[in-house]
């Protein structure tokens, strides 16, 4: 038994999805809360330093606004009835309060795990990670954390990997950047092998039969 990865997506196709004004591949899909702006989504490129491993990573962002908002992937597939939980590196950007860039924004990120196919960011069913936040104090900015969700047992066929970023003032900028996506389940470590056709049963009967009466309880 072991934790195996069953989905992994760093960017480095160099793809992600923008709903306006940059159409790429639906990957990912994008809700926001609608009472405050839609964010800017967009792929950022190294060297800058907020790709965590690699060529890319993702970004979520706006200026001078406070904001809300979802990422989610399209369906990965899993194995029902199995330990799985999610992870991805975090990295949030937000300072400017006031307009001055050495106070800090409000801004926080979090990973989640959706079994089935969720596409509203309130289902209960969503597994959250603990947040990464930059508040009171700049100290968490531009640092990589890589948060996980708890693990949880879908009963599904698929699972969607979630990114939310709440930006709660409005400050200079406020970005939720992340790198590597995973879902991890606990395996069994494959299917057993096929039987051949030489496989003697009646023996193999003889020793299961065996190994029962060498362990049964007396008494
Ligand atoms: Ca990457």
């Amino acid at each position: 038994m072991s934790w195996e990865t069953v989905y992994f997506n760093g960017f480095e196709d160099g793809q992600f999805i923008a709903p306006i004004p940059k159409k790429m591949p639906a990957r990912h899909s994008v809700v926001w809360d609608e009472s405050l702006p839609r964010p800017e989504m967009d792929i950022k490129q190294s060297p800058e330093p907020e790709v965590y491993e690699g060529k890319y990573s993702a970004v979520g962002f706006h200026v001078y606004t406070a904001f809300k908002w979802w990422c989610y992937t399209d369906p990965i597939p899993i194995t029902p009835g199995k330990l799985t939980q999610a992870s991805a590196l975090l990295m949030v950007v937000a300072h400017g309060l006031g307009g001055d860039n050495s106070k800090p924004g409000a801004c926080g990120m979090r990973v989640g795990l959706s079994r089935g196919d969720v596409t509203n960011p309130a289902d209960t069913s969503i597994a959250w990670s603990e947040w990464w936040v930059v508040r009171d104090t700049l100290v968490n900015e531009r640092g990589w954390a890589l948060k996980v969700t708890p693990e949880v047992t879908p009963q599904s066929t698929t699972v969607r990997l979630w990114v939310q970023c709440n930006a709660d003032v409005a400050v200079t900028i406020s970005a939720g950047h992340w790198d590597n996506e995973r879902v991890e389940q606990y395996l069994d470590g494959g299917t057993p092998p096929t039987p051949g056709a030489e496989v003697d049963y009646d023996r193999i009967r003889q020793i299961v039969r065996a190994e029962l009466d060498a362990t049964r309880l007396t008494g």
